[in-house]
Protein backbone atom coordinates (compact mmCIF):
# COMPACT_ATOMS: atom_id res chain seq x y z
CA UNK A 1 0.00 0.00 0.00
CA UNK A 2 1.11 3.42 -0.93
CA UNK A 3 1.69 5.96 2.14
CA UNK A 4 1.08 8.79 -0.32
CA UNK A 5 -1.55 10.56 -1.50
CA UNK A 6 0.06 11.63 -4.24
CA UNK A 7 -1.53 10.62 -7.38
CA UNK A 8 0.92 11.17 -10.30
CA UNK A 9 3.68 9.30 -7.69
CA UNK A 10 1.30 6.55 -6.93
CA UNK A 11 0.39 6.89 -11.00
CA UNK A 12 4.11 6.14 -11.85
CA UNK A 13 4.85 3.61 -9.30
CA UNK A 14 2.38 1.92 -10.81
CA UNK A 15 3.05 1.75 -14.43
CA UNK A 16 6.89 1.31 -13.09
CA UNK A 17 5.79 -2.09 -11.10
CA UNK A 18 4.12 -3.54 -14.09
CA UNK A 19 7.02 -2.78 -16.31
CA UNK A 20 9.43 -4.79 -14.02
CA UNK A 21 7.32 -6.72 -12.42
CA UNK A 22 8.83 -7.30 -9.08
CA UNK A 23 7.72 -9.97 -6.45
CA UNK A 24 6.93 -7.17 -3.87
CA UNK A 25 6.91 -3.39 -3.77
CA UNK A 26 8.01 -1.82 -0.56
CA UNK A 27 8.06 1.92 -0.11
CA UNK A 28 11.07 3.30 2.40
CA UNK A 29 10.51 4.61 5.69
CA UNK A 30 14.32 6.26 6.17
CA UNK A 31 14.09 4.60 9.66
CA UNK A 32 17.45 3.07 10.96
CA UNK A 33 15.03 -0.68 11.39
CA UNK A 34 14.80 -0.19 7.60
CA UNK A 35 18.40 -0.12 7.29
CA UNK A 36 19.11 -2.50 9.88
CA UNK A 37 16.93 -4.97 7.51
CA UNK A 38 18.59 -3.94 4.18
CA UNK A 39 21.70 -5.24 5.82
CA UNK A 40 20.60 -8.37 7.05
CA UNK A 41 19.35 -8.86 3.64
CA UNK A 42 22.55 -8.82 2.00
CA UNK A 43 24.21 -9.94 4.51
CA UNK A 44 22.29 -13.47 3.92
CA UNK A 45 22.77 -13.13 0.05
CA UNK A 46 26.50 -13.04 0.48
CA UNK A 47 26.73 -9.41 -0.66
CA UNK A 48 28.04 -7.77 2.63
CA UNK A 49 30.32 -8.75 5.69
CA UNK A 50 29.22 -7.36 8.88
CA UNK A 51 33.03 -5.73 9.59
CA UNK A 52 34.09 -6.34 13.46
CA UNK A 53 32.01 -4.17 15.64
CA UNK A 54 35.12 -3.78 17.96
CA UNK A 55 37.05 -2.41 14.84
CA UNK A 56 34.50 -0.32 13.32
CA UNK A 57 30.84 -0.52 14.99
CA UNK A 58 27.63 -0.95 12.88
CA UNK A 59 29.53 -1.06 9.01
CA UNK A 60 29.41 -3.01 6.67
CA UNK A 61 32.00 -4.31 3.56
CA UNK A 62 30.82 -4.79 0.06
CA UNK A 63 32.66 -6.32 -3.08
CA UNK A 64 31.16 -5.13 -6.66
CA UNK A 65 30.98 -7.17 -9.73
CA UNK A 66 34.72 -6.19 -11.51
CA UNK A 67 32.92 -4.80 -14.13
CA UNK A 68 31.06 -2.45 -12.60
CA UNK A 69 33.28 -0.54 -10.29
CA UNK A 70 32.61 3.43 -11.16
CA UNK A 71 30.97 5.81 -13.33
CA UNK A 72 30.46 4.54 -17.02
CA UNK A 73 30.48 7.93 -18.58
CA UNK A 74 30.23 6.21 -22.57
CA UNK A 75 26.62 4.62 -21.41
CA UNK A 76 25.64 8.13 -19.85
CA UNK A 77 23.03 10.31 -22.29
CA UNK A 78 21.35 13.28 -22.13
CA UNK A 79 18.25 12.59 -24.21
CA UNK A 80 15.98 15.37 -25.59
CA UNK A 81 14.29 16.25 -28.76
CA UNK A 82 16.97 17.98 -30.13
CA UNK A 83 20.27 16.84 -30.05
CA UNK A 84 21.63 20.38 -30.01
CA UNK A 85 20.28 21.04 -26.28
CA UNK A 86 22.34 17.84 -25.21
CA UNK A 87 25.52 19.97 -26.75
CA UNK A 88 28.96 18.67 -28.26
CA UNK A 89 30.25 16.81 -24.80
CA UNK A 90 27.13 14.40 -24.06
CA UNK A 91 26.25 11.17 -25.16
CA UNK A 92 22.99 11.73 -27.12
CA UNK A 93 19.62 9.50 -27.93
CA UNK A 94 16.40 10.90 -28.96
CA UNK A 95 13.59 10.07 -25.97
CA UNK A 96 11.60 8.07 -28.10
CA UNK A 97 14.01 5.90 -29.15
CA UNK A 98 16.17 5.70 -25.93
CA UNK A 99 13.01 4.90 -23.97
CA UNK A 100 12.02 2.12 -26.27
CA UNK A 101 15.15 0.77 -26.02
CA UNK A 102 15.33 0.75 -22.65
CA UNK A 103 11.78 -0.16 -21.79
CA UNK A 104 12.55 -3.83 -23.71
CA UNK A 105 15.54 -4.19 -20.86
CA UNK A 106 13.37 -2.93 -17.88
CA UNK A 107 10.63 -5.51 -19.12
CA UNK A 108 10.30 -7.66 -16.14
CA UNK A 109 13.95 -7.17 -14.84
CA UNK A 110 12.78 -6.96 -11.26
CA UNK A 111 11.52 -10.58 -10.93
CA UNK A 112 12.55 -12.20 -8.43
CA UNK A 113 13.25 -9.45 -6.70
CA UNK A 114 11.48 -6.35 -4.10
CA UNK A 115 11.12 -2.92 -6.02
CA UNK A 116 12.02 -0.16 -3.22
CA UNK A 117 10.51 3.27 -3.68
CA UNK A 118 12.61 5.89 -2.16
CA UNK A 119 11.37 9.37 -0.99
CA UNK A 120 14.47 11.02 -0.96
CA UNK A 121 15.39 15.14 -0.63
CA UNK A 122 18.15 16.59 -1.83
CA UNK A 123 18.72 19.67 0.69
CA UNK A 124 17.67 20.06 3.93
CA UNK A 125 14.18 19.26 3.54
CA UNK A 126 11.60 21.88 3.41
CA UNK A 127 14.42 24.26 2.26
CA UNK A 128 13.78 26.63 -0.74
CA UNK A 129 16.63 25.34 -2.58
CA UNK A 130 15.91 21.27 -1.99
CA UNK A 131 14.19 19.29 -4.40
CA UNK A 132 11.92 16.19 -4.05
CA UNK A 133 13.14 12.82 -5.79
CA UNK A 134 11.66 9.47 -5.52
CA UNK A 135 13.96 6.35 -6.44
CA UNK A 136 12.83 3.21 -7.15
CA UNK A 137 15.19 0.17 -7.11
CA UNK A 138 15.45 -3.53 -7.36
CA UNK A 139 18.71 -2.94 -4.69
CA UNK A 140 19.15 -2.60 -1.29
CA UNK A 141 22.61 -1.91 -1.44
CA UNK A 142 20.95 1.46 -2.72
CA UNK A 143 18.40 1.90 -0.24
CA UNK A 144 21.12 1.66 2.53
CA UNK A 145 23.67 4.24 0.73
CA UNK A 146 20.47 6.55 0.06
CA UNK A 147 19.94 6.40 3.35
CA UNK A 148 23.01 8.21 4.41
CA UNK A 149 23.70 10.00 0.87
CA UNK A 150 20.43 11.69 1.23
CA UNK A 151 17.39 12.58 3.52
CA UNK A 152 15.07 9.47 3.31
CA UNK A 153 11.64 8.82 4.80
CA UNK A 154 7.90 9.31 5.36
CA UNK A 155 8.76 13.48 6.01
CA UNK A 156 10.06 13.21 2.36
CA UNK A 157 6.07 12.45 1.43
CA UNK A 158 4.52 14.78 3.85
CA UNK A 159 6.32 17.87 2.50
CA UNK A 160 5.77 16.52 -1.17
CA UNK A 161 1.99 16.34 -0.78
CA UNK A 162 0.53 16.87 -4.01
CA UNK A 163 3.63 18.34 -5.23
CA UNK A 164 6.53 17.75 -8.01
CA UNK A 165 9.35 15.35 -7.33
CA UNK A 166 11.92 14.12 -9.57
CA UNK A 167 11.07 10.65 -10.93
CA UNK A 168 14.57 8.39 -10.52
CA UNK A 169 13.85 4.52 -12.30
CA UNK A 170 16.70 2.21 -11.46
CA UNK A 171 17.32 -1.88 -11.37
CA UNK A 172 20.75 -3.72 -11.52
CA UNK A 173 19.32 -5.41 -14.53
CA UNK A 174 19.61 -8.78 -13.58
CA UNK A 175 16.39 -10.41 -12.65
CA UNK A 176 16.38 -13.81 -10.66
CA UNK A 177 14.42 -17.28 -11.98
CA UNK A 178 12.20 -18.79 -9.62
CA UNK A 179 14.61 -19.81 -6.97
CA UNK A 180 17.66 -17.96 -7.59
CA UNK A 181 19.50 -16.11 -5.22
CA UNK A 182 22.11 -13.98 -5.84
CA UNK A 183 24.78 -16.38 -3.70
CA UNK A 184 27.30 -13.62 -3.15
CA UNK A 185 27.43 -12.51 -6.78
CA UNK A 186 27.12 -8.41 -7.36
CA UNK A 187 24.13 -8.33 -9.25
CA UNK A 188 24.75 -5.92 -12.83
CA UNK A 189 24.12 -6.46 -16.28
CA UNK A 190 26.92 -6.38 -18.63
CA UNK A 191 28.55 -3.02 -20.00
CA UNK A 192 26.71 -3.13 -23.18
CA UNK A 193 23.18 -3.54 -21.49
CA UNK A 194 23.98 -0.29 -19.30
CA UNK A 195 22.27 2.68 -19.38
CA UNK A 196 22.62 6.19 -17.23
CA UNK A 197 19.94 7.98 -19.22
CA UNK A 198 18.51 11.42 -18.67
CA UNK A 199 15.44 13.51 -19.66
CA UNK A 200 15.77 16.91 -18.76
CA UNK A 201 12.81 18.36 -20.86
CA UNK A 202 10.92 15.78 -18.24
CA UNK A 203 13.38 15.94 -15.48
CA UNK A 204 13.26 12.16 -15.80
CA UNK A 205 16.05 9.79 -15.11
CA UNK A 206 16.40 5.93 -15.86
CA UNK A 207 18.92 4.26 -14.98
CA UNK A 208 19.75 0.17 -15.69
CA UNK A 209 22.72 -2.69 -15.16
CA UNK A 210 24.89 -0.84 -12.38
CA UNK A 211 24.60 -0.88 -8.86
CA UNK A 212 27.45 1.30 -8.27
CA UNK A 213 28.07 4.83 -7.30
CA UNK A 214 26.78 7.48 -9.88
CA UNK A 215 25.39 4.94 -11.51
CA UNK A 216 22.94 3.91 -9.03
CA UNK A 217 22.35 6.18 -6.37
CA UNK A 218 20.42 8.71 -8.82
CA UNK A 219 20.27 11.50 -6.20
CA UNK A 220 23.73 12.49 -6.79
CA UNK A 221 25.42 12.85 -10.24
CA UNK A 222 22.11 12.10 -11.91
CA UNK A 223 20.09 14.42 -10.54
CA UNK A 224 21.36 17.13 -7.91
CA UNK A 225 24.18 17.62 -10.84
CA UNK A 226 22.93 16.49 -14.14
CA UNK A 227 19.17 17.20 -14.29
CA UNK A 228 19.44 20.11 -11.74
CA UNK A 229 22.10 21.79 -13.94
CA UNK A 230 19.51 21.71 -16.78
CA UNK A 231 16.78 23.26 -14.15
CA UNK A 232 19.38 25.86 -12.77
CA UNK A 233 19.88 27.10 -16.48
CA UNK A 234 16.04 27.57 -16.67
CA UNK A 235 15.26 29.06 -13.42
CA UNK A 236 18.49 30.99 -13.55
CA UNK A 237 20.37 29.49 -10.38
CA UNK A 238 23.55 27.15 -10.40
CA UNK A 239 24.66 23.43 -9.77
CA UNK A 240 27.83 23.00 -9.48
CA UNK A 241 30.61 19.77 -8.75
CA UNK A 242 31.69 21.50 -5.67
CA UNK A 243 32.49 21.01 -1.83
CA UNK A 244 31.98 24.10 0.36
CA UNK A 245 34.31 25.26 3.31
CA UNK A 246 34.17 27.91 5.50
CA UNK A 247 37.31 29.18 6.65
CA UNK A 248 37.56 31.57 9.50
CA UNK A 249 40.48 33.65 9.64
CA UNK A 250 42.19 35.20 13.42
CA UNK A 251 40.12 38.36 13.94
CA UNK A 252 36.91 35.92 12.99
CA UNK A 253 35.83 36.89 9.18
CA UNK A 254 34.32 34.47 7.75
CA UNK A 255 34.57 33.25 4.47
CA UNK A 256 33.23 30.69 2.26
CA UNK A 257 34.97 29.05 -0.84
CA UNK A 258 33.19 26.33 -3.55
CA UNK A 259 35.80 24.85 -5.19
CA UNK A 260 35.52 22.41 -8.34
CA UNK A 261 37.69 19.83 -9.46
CA UNK A 262 37.09 16.91 -11.37
CA UNK A 263 36.42 13.40 -10.02
CA UNK A 264 39.09 12.15 -7.60
CA UNK A 265 41.18 14.99 -7.91
CA UNK A 266 40.55 17.03 -4.09
CA UNK A 267 37.70 17.88 -3.26
CA UNK A 268 36.96 15.90 0.01
CA UNK A 269 40.27 16.39 1.03
CA UNK A 270 40.03 19.87 0.66
CA UNK A 271 36.38 20.44 1.98
CA UNK A 272 37.78 18.93 5.27
CA UNK A 273 41.27 20.30 5.41
CA UNK A 274 42.51 21.34 8.79
CA UNK A 275 45.09 24.55 8.53
CA UNK A 276 48.38 24.23 9.79
CA UNK A 277 47.79 28.50 10.21
CA UNK A 278 47.74 29.78 13.87
CA UNK A 279 44.55 31.41 14.31
CA UNK A 280 42.64 30.12 10.92
CA UNK A 281 39.78 27.85 11.52
CA UNK A 282 38.58 25.75 8.31
CA UNK A 283 34.68 23.92 8.38
CA UNK A 284 33.23 21.53 5.98
CA UNK A 285 29.69 22.39 4.55
CA UNK A 286 30.03 19.84 1.54
CA UNK A 287 32.59 17.48 -0.49
CA UNK A 288 30.49 17.09 -3.51
CA UNK A 289 27.79 19.28 -5.01
CA UNK A 290 26.54 22.66 -4.24
CA UNK A 291 23.31 24.18 -5.18
CA UNK A 292 23.58 27.79 -5.58
CA UNK A 293 20.85 30.95 -6.01
CA UNK A 294 21.04 34.57 -5.80
CA UNK A 295 19.25 35.75 -2.68
CA UNK A 296 17.55 39.32 -1.97
CA UNK A 297 21.40 40.69 -0.60
CA UNK A 298 22.54 40.62 -4.34
CA UNK A 299 25.18 37.68 -2.62
CA UNK A 300 25.48 33.50 -3.92
CA UNK A 301 24.41 31.28 -1.54
CA UNK A 302 25.04 27.50 -1.39
CA UNK A 303 23.59 24.65 0.11
CA UNK A 304 24.96 20.90 0.16
CA UNK A 305 22.11 18.94 -1.07
CA UNK A 306 23.84 15.95 -0.18
CA UNK A 307 23.72 14.18 3.60
CA UNK A 308 26.70 11.86 2.88
CA UNK A 309 30.00 11.29 1.75
CA UNK A 310 30.79 8.73 -1.13
CA UNK A 311 34.54 9.08 -0.89
CA UNK A 312 37.34 7.90 -2.21
CA UNK A 313 39.24 5.42 -0.13
CA UNK A 314 42.23 4.80 -1.05
CA UNK A 315 44.98 7.51 -0.05
CA UNK A 316 42.62 8.64 2.79
CA UNK A 317 44.66 8.16 5.93
CA UNK A 318 45.13 10.35 9.19
CA UNK A 319 48.12 11.56 7.95
CA UNK A 320 46.28 13.12 4.25
CA UNK A 321 42.42 13.40 5.85
CA UNK A 322 42.16 12.74 9.52
CA UNK A 323 38.52 14.42 9.23
CA UNK A 324 37.51 11.62 6.73
CA UNK A 325 38.93 9.19 8.56
CA UNK A 326 37.47 10.10 11.84
CA UNK A 327 33.93 10.24 9.44
CA UNK A 328 34.35 6.69 8.76
CA UNK A 329 35.05 5.11 12.04
CA UNK A 330 31.14 4.05 12.29
CA UNK A 331 28.05 3.20 10.74
CA UNK A 332 29.88 3.36 7.37
CA UNK A 333 29.68 1.12 4.55
CA UNK A 334 32.33 0.46 2.37
CA UNK A 335 32.91 -1.01 -1.26
CA UNK A 336 35.89 -2.70 -2.86
CA UNK A 337 38.46 -2.57 0.19
CA UNK A 338 40.38 -4.90 1.56
CA UNK A 339 39.42 -6.99 3.97
CA UNK A 340 41.84 -7.54 7.29
CA UNK A 341 42.27 -10.50 8.98
CA UNK A 342 41.10 -8.73 11.94
CA UNK A 343 37.46 -8.19 10.02
CA UNK A 344 38.42 -4.40 9.19
CA UNK A 345 39.11 -2.51 6.02
CA UNK A 346 41.66 -1.64 4.57
CA UNK A 347 43.35 0.23 1.29
CA UNK A 348 46.05 1.53 -0.05
CA UNK A 349 48.06 4.36 1.84
CA UNK A 350 46.27 3.95 4.88
CA UNK A 351 48.26 4.74 8.11
CA UNK A 352 49.49 1.47 8.68
CA UNK A 353 50.71 -1.22 6.49
CA UNK A 354 48.33 -4.58 5.62
CA UNK A 355 50.16 -7.89 5.03
CA UNK A 356 47.62 -9.96 4.60
CA UNK A 357 44.04 -10.08 3.92
CA UNK A 358 41.07 -10.60 1.04
CA UNK A 359 41.11 -8.06 -1.83
CA UNK A 360 38.51 -6.29 -3.43
CA UNK A 361 38.04 -9.15 -5.63
CA UNK A 362 37.96 -11.69 -2.99
CA UNK A 363 40.73 -13.36 -3.44
CA UNK A 364 43.68 -13.92 -0.26
CA UNK A 365 45.74 -11.07 -0.92
CA UNK A 366 49.27 -9.69 0.33
CA UNK A 367 51.35 -6.60 -0.45
CA UNK A 368 52.88 -7.25 -4.45
CA UNK A 369 52.33 -6.58 -7.58
CA UNK A 370 48.56 -5.84 -7.33
CA UNK A 371 46.53 -3.23 -5.23
CA UNK A 372 44.00 -4.30 -2.57
CA UNK A 373 41.98 -2.28 -2.41
CA UNK A 374 40.21 -0.99 -6.27
CA UNK A 375 41.58 2.46 -7.41
CA UNK A 376 37.61 3.95 -7.03
CA UNK A 377 36.90 1.95 -3.50
CA UNK A 378 34.61 4.08 -1.68
CA UNK A 379 33.27 4.79 1.80
CA UNK A 380 29.79 6.12 2.39
CA UNK A 381 28.95 8.11 5.79
CA UNK A 382 26.84 10.71 7.34
CA UNK A 383 28.17 13.97 7.42
CA UNK A 384 27.28 14.48 10.57
CA UNK A 385 29.85 12.11 12.30
CA UNK A 386 32.63 14.78 10.34
CA UNK A 387 33.75 16.31 13.60
CA UNK A 388 34.47 19.57 11.63
CA UNK A 389 31.20 19.81 9.59
CA UNK A 390 29.77 23.03 9.98
CA UNK A 391 26.97 24.06 12.08
CA UNK A 392 25.51 25.60 9.17
CA UNK A 393 25.55 22.68 6.94
CA UNK A 394 21.95 22.48 6.95
CA UNK A 395 21.13 26.10 7.31
CA UNK A 396 18.10 25.83 4.74
CA UNK A 397 19.60 29.26 3.90
CA UNK A 398 22.70 28.25 2.72
CA UNK A 399 26.11 30.12 2.78
CA UNK A 400 27.09 33.19 0.79
CA UNK A 401 30.28 32.35 -1.20
CA UNK A 402 33.08 34.47 -1.23
CA UNK A 403 35.34 32.37 -3.42
CA UNK A 404 35.05 30.41 -6.42
CA UNK A 405 38.25 27.98 -6.68
CA UNK A 406 38.80 25.76 -10.34
CA UNK A 407 41.92 23.12 -10.91
CA UNK A 408 42.73 19.72 -11.86
CA UNK A 409 45.34 16.98 -11.58
CA UNK A 410 48.07 17.66 -13.94
CA UNK A 411 51.82 16.59 -13.47
CA UNK A 412 52.95 19.26 -15.64
CA UNK A 413 52.97 22.97 -16.79
CA UNK A 414 50.09 24.28 -14.55
CA UNK A 415 51.40 26.44 -11.47
CA UNK A 416 50.05 25.91 -7.98
CA UNK A 417 47.42 28.82 -8.04
CA UNK A 418 46.58 31.59 -9.85
CA UNK A 419 43.74 34.76 -9.67
CA UNK A 420 41.09 35.97 -12.70
CA UNK A 421 41.65 39.55 -13.31
CA UNK A 422 37.56 39.38 -14.05
CA UNK A 423 34.62 37.31 -13.84
CA UNK A 424 34.62 36.39 -17.58
CA UNK A 425 38.25 35.61 -17.11
CA UNK A 426 37.62 33.26 -14.08
CA UNK A 427 34.55 32.09 -16.67
CA UNK A 428 37.28 30.91 -19.01
CA UNK A 429 39.84 29.59 -16.49
CA UNK A 430 37.20 27.24 -15.70
CA UNK A 431 35.77 26.23 -19.10
CA UNK A 432 39.63 25.65 -20.31
CA UNK A 433 40.51 23.39 -16.73
CA UNK A 434 41.84 20.35 -17.58
CA UNK A 435 42.98 17.24 -15.78
CA UNK A 436 44.38 13.68 -16.26
CA UNK A 437 42.52 10.77 -16.08
CA UNK A 438 41.55 9.05 -12.60
CA UNK A 439 39.59 5.68 -11.40
CA UNK A 440 36.80 7.71 -10.79
CA UNK A 441 35.56 6.90 -14.48
CA UNK A 442 35.58 3.22 -16.14
CA UNK A 443 36.14 4.10 -19.64
CA UNK A 444 38.70 7.89 -19.25
CA UNK A 445 41.79 7.20 -20.60
CA UNK A 446 43.46 10.37 -22.60
CA UNK A 447 46.47 11.26 -21.10
CA UNK A 448 44.79 14.70 -20.19
CA UNK A 449 41.04 15.91 -21.14
CA UNK A 450 39.41 19.46 -20.76
CA UNK A 451 36.66 19.04 -17.77
CA UNK A 452 35.03 22.48 -18.10
CA UNK A 453 34.27 23.58 -14.40
CA UNK A 454 34.63 19.70 -13.46
CA UNK A 455 31.19 19.28 -15.62
CA UNK A 456 32.09 17.11 -18.62
CA UNK A 457 30.39 14.38 -17.01
CA UNK A 458 27.54 16.04 -15.19
CA UNK A 459 26.22 19.16 -17.14
CA UNK A 460 23.17 18.28 -18.51
CA UNK A 461 22.83 20.01 -20.86
CA UNK A 462 24.74 21.97 -23.95
CA UNK A 463 28.10 23.41 -22.50
CA UNK A 464 28.49 26.65 -24.66
CA UNK A 465 24.73 27.28 -23.29
CA UNK A 466 26.03 26.65 -19.82
CA UNK A 467 29.46 28.45 -20.31
CA UNK A 468 26.47 31.31 -21.13
CA UNK A 469 25.11 31.07 -18.23
CA UNK A 470 28.00 31.38 -16.23
CA UNK A 471 28.45 34.92 -17.89
CA UNK A 472 25.03 35.65 -17.32
CA UNK A 473 24.82 34.76 -13.01
CA UNK A 474 28.01 36.97 -12.85
CA UNK A 475 26.17 40.05 -14.92
CA UNK A 476 23.47 39.26 -12.33
CA UNK A 477 25.82 39.13 -9.19
CA UNK A 478 27.91 42.53 -10.47
CA UNK A 479 30.66 43.45 -8.13
CA UNK A 480 29.24 40.93 -5.44
CA UNK A 481 30.23 38.50 -7.59
CA UNK A 482 32.59 35.83 -6.23
CA UNK A 483 36.75 35.83 -6.72
CA UNK A 484 37.73 33.11 -8.44
CA UNK A 485 40.94 31.11 -8.92
CA UNK A 486 42.45 28.31 -10.14
CA UNK A 487 44.13 25.55 -8.37
CA UNK A 488 46.94 22.63 -9.30
CA UNK A 489 48.01 20.73 -5.84
CA UNK A 490 49.46 17.95 -8.04
CA UNK A 491 52.42 19.29 -9.99
CA UNK A 492 55.28 16.84 -10.30
CA UNK A 493 58.86 16.89 -10.10
CA UNK A 494 61.12 14.95 -13.27
CA UNK A 495 61.38 12.38 -10.91
CA UNK A 496 57.89 11.94 -10.35
CA UNK A 497 57.55 13.46 -6.71
CA UNK A 498 54.75 16.08 -5.96
CA UNK A 499 56.89 19.51 -5.55
CA UNK A 500 53.42 20.68 -3.30
CA UNK A 501 52.94 19.12 0.01
CA UNK A 502 49.02 19.44 -0.40
CA UNK A 503 46.53 18.41 1.91
CA UNK A 504 46.68 20.18 4.83
CA UNK A 505 49.21 22.88 3.59
CA UNK A 506 46.48 23.83 0.54
CA UNK A 507 44.83 25.79 3.24
CA UNK A 508 48.09 28.42 2.73
CA UNK A 509 47.15 28.68 -0.73
CA UNK A 510 43.06 29.46 0.57
CA UNK A 511 45.07 32.12 3.02
CA UNK A 512 46.54 33.97 0.20
CA UNK A 513 42.70 33.92 -1.52
CA UNK A 514 41.09 35.30 1.73
CA UNK A 515 43.68 37.85 1.87
CA UNK A 516 43.76 38.68 -1.70
CA UNK A 517 39.85 39.29 -1.39
CA UNK A 518 40.37 41.50 1.59
CA UNK A 519 42.76 43.69 -0.47
CA UNK A 520 45.45 42.35 2.38
CA UNK A 521 48.19 40.59 0.37
CA UNK A 522 50.44 41.05 -2.43
CA UNK A 523 50.43 39.68 -6.23
CA UNK A 524 52.39 39.75 -9.26
CA UNK A 525 50.30 39.93 -12.89
CA UNK A 526 51.06 37.03 -15.45
CA UNK A 527 49.90 36.37 -18.57
CA UNK A 528 47.21 33.44 -16.71
CA UNK A 529 46.67 36.13 -14.00
CA UNK A 530 47.83 37.10 -10.59
CA UNK A 531 50.09 35.05 -8.85
CA UNK A 532 51.37 35.11 -5.51
CA UNK A 533 55.35 36.06 -5.25
CA UNK A 534 56.59 33.31 -2.87
CA UNK A 535 56.54 36.29 0.04
CA UNK A 536 53.31 36.29 -0.85
CA UNK A 537 52.26 33.08 0.86
CA UNK A 538 52.42 32.26 4.44
CA UNK A 539 54.78 29.00 4.67
CA UNK A 540 55.33 29.39 8.98
CA UNK A 541 56.37 25.96 9.50
CA UNK A 542 56.45 24.60 6.50
CA UNK A 543 59.28 23.02 4.71
CA UNK A 544 59.90 23.19 1.33
CA UNK A 545 62.76 23.08 -1.28
CA UNK A 546 63.92 26.53 -2.69
CA UNK A 547 63.73 25.30 -6.12
CA UNK A 548 60.33 23.23 -5.85
CA UNK A 549 58.42 26.12 -4.65
CA UNK A 550 60.05 28.62 -7.26
CA UNK A 551 58.85 25.96 -9.84
CA UNK A 552 55.21 25.59 -8.85
CA UNK A 553 54.85 29.59 -9.25
CA UNK A 554 56.57 29.18 -11.99
CA UNK A 555 54.97 30.29 -15.87
CA UNK A 556 56.23 28.58 -18.29
CA UNK A 557 55.33 30.64 -21.64
CA UNK A 558 56.65 28.40 -23.59
CA UNK A 559 54.99 25.41 -22.48
CA UNK A 560 51.01 27.64 -22.58
CA UNK A 561 52.13 28.42 -25.70
CA UNK A 562 52.63 24.75 -27.01
CA UNK A 563 49.05 24.44 -25.76
CA UNK A 564 47.46 26.66 -27.73
CA UNK A 565 46.43 24.16 -30.68
CA UNK A 566 44.91 21.85 -27.98
CA UNK A 567 42.85 24.99 -26.51
CA UNK A 568 41.84 25.79 -29.78
CA UNK A 569 40.75 22.00 -30.49
CA UNK A 570 38.67 22.16 -27.46
CA UNK A 571 36.82 25.35 -28.47
CA UNK A 572 36.50 23.88 -32.04
CA UNK A 573 34.81 20.76 -30.31
CA UNK A 574 32.27 23.25 -28.73
CA UNK A 575 32.34 25.23 -32.28
CA UNK A 576 28.86 26.89 -33.10
CA UNK A 577 28.00 27.13 -29.16
CA UNK A 578 31.09 28.81 -27.84
CA UNK A 579 29.90 32.18 -26.70
CA UNK A 580 31.11 35.78 -28.32
CA UNK A 581 32.51 35.59 -24.43
CA UNK A 582 34.72 33.02 -24.30
CA UNK A 583 36.22 33.46 -27.63
CA UNK A 584 37.69 37.31 -26.74
CA UNK A 585 38.84 35.83 -23.44
CA UNK A 586 40.72 33.00 -25.50
CA UNK A 587 41.54 35.73 -27.63
CA UNK A 588 42.94 37.86 -24.95
CA UNK A 589 44.81 35.29 -23.23
CA UNK A 590 46.69 34.20 -26.51
CA UNK A 591 47.70 38.29 -26.60
CA UNK A 592 48.72 37.95 -23.08
CA UNK A 593 51.12 35.55 -24.03
CA UNK A 594 52.33 37.29 -27.11
CA UNK A 595 50.66 35.20 -29.82
P1 LIG B 1 35.20 12.50 -6.14
O1 LIG B 1 34.55 11.95 -4.92
O2 LIG B 1 35.45 11.45 -7.18
O3 LIG B 1 34.46 13.65 -6.73
O4 LIG B 1 36.71 12.92 -5.73
P2 LIG B 1 37.31 14.16 -4.91
O5 LIG B 1 37.47 15.33 -5.82
O6 LIG B 1 36.54 14.36 -3.67
O7 LIG B 1 38.80 13.66 -4.57
P3 LIG B 1 39.47 13.22 -3.18
O8 LIG B 1 39.54 14.36 -2.20
O9 LIG B 1 38.81 12.00 -2.71
O10 LIG B 1 40.97 12.91 -3.64
C1 LIG B 1 41.26 11.96 -4.62
C2 LIG B 1 42.70 11.55 -4.55
O11 LIG B 1 43.57 12.69 -4.67
C3 LIG B 1 43.07 10.84 -3.26
O12 LIG B 1 43.89 9.74 -3.55
C4 LIG B 1 43.85 11.89 -2.50
O13 LIG B 1 44.79 11.31 -1.65
C5 LIG B 1 44.50 12.72 -3.59
N1 LIG B 1 44.69 14.12 -3.15
C6 LIG B 1 43.74 14.94 -2.64
N2 LIG B 1 44.26 16.15 -2.29
C7 LIG B 1 45.58 16.09 -2.62
C8 LIG B 1 46.66 17.03 -2.51
O14 LIG B 1 46.52 18.17 -2.05
N3 LIG B 1 47.87 16.61 -2.97
C9 LIG B 1 48.07 15.36 -3.50
N4 LIG B 1 49.29 15.04 -3.91
N5 LIG B 1 47.08 14.44 -3.59
C10 LIG B 1 45.85 14.81 -3.16
C1 LIG C 1 32.62 11.29 -8.89
O1 LIG C 1 32.96 10.44 -9.73
O2 LIG C 1 32.77 12.52 -9.08
C2 LIG C 1 32.04 10.86 -7.59
C3 LIG C 1 31.75 9.43 -7.42
O3 LIG C 1 31.79 11.68 -6.74
S1 LIG C 1 30.24 8.96 -8.11
O4 LIG C 1 29.21 9.10 -7.12
O5 LIG C 1 30.38 7.54 -8.51
O6 LIG C 1 29.93 9.78 -9.25
MN1 LIG D 1 32.44 13.83 -7.40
Amino acid sequence: MSPSKNSKLNAWVEEVRAMVQPDKVEWCDGTTAEYDRMMQVMVEAGLATKLNPAKRPNSYHFRSDPSDVARVEDRTYISTTNKRDAGPTNNWASPKELKETMRGLYNGCMKGRTMYVIPFSMGPIGSDIAKIGVQVTDSPYVVANMHIMTRVGTKVLDTLGAGEFIPCLHSVGKPLQPGQKDNGVWPCAPIEKKYIAHFPEENLIWSYGSGYGGNALLGKKCLALRIASAMGKKEGWMAEHMLILRLTNPEGRKFHIAAAFPSACGKTNLAMLQPPLKGWKAECLGDDIAWMKIKADGRLYAINPEAGFFGVAPGTSYKSNPMAMDSIRENAIFTNCVMTDDGDVWWEDMDKPCDHGIDWKGRDWKPGKEVGAHGNARFTAPAKQCPVICSDWENPEGVPIDIFVFGGRRTRVMPLVHQATSWDHGVFMGATAASEPTAAALDVSSALRRDPMAMLPFCGYNVGDYWQHWFEMGDRLGNKAPAIFYVNWFRKSDAGKFLWPGYGDNARVLKWMCQRVEGKVGARETPLGFMPNPEDLDLTGLTIAKADLEEVLRVDAAAFKGEFADLDGWMAKIGEFVPERMKKQVAEYKKRFGG
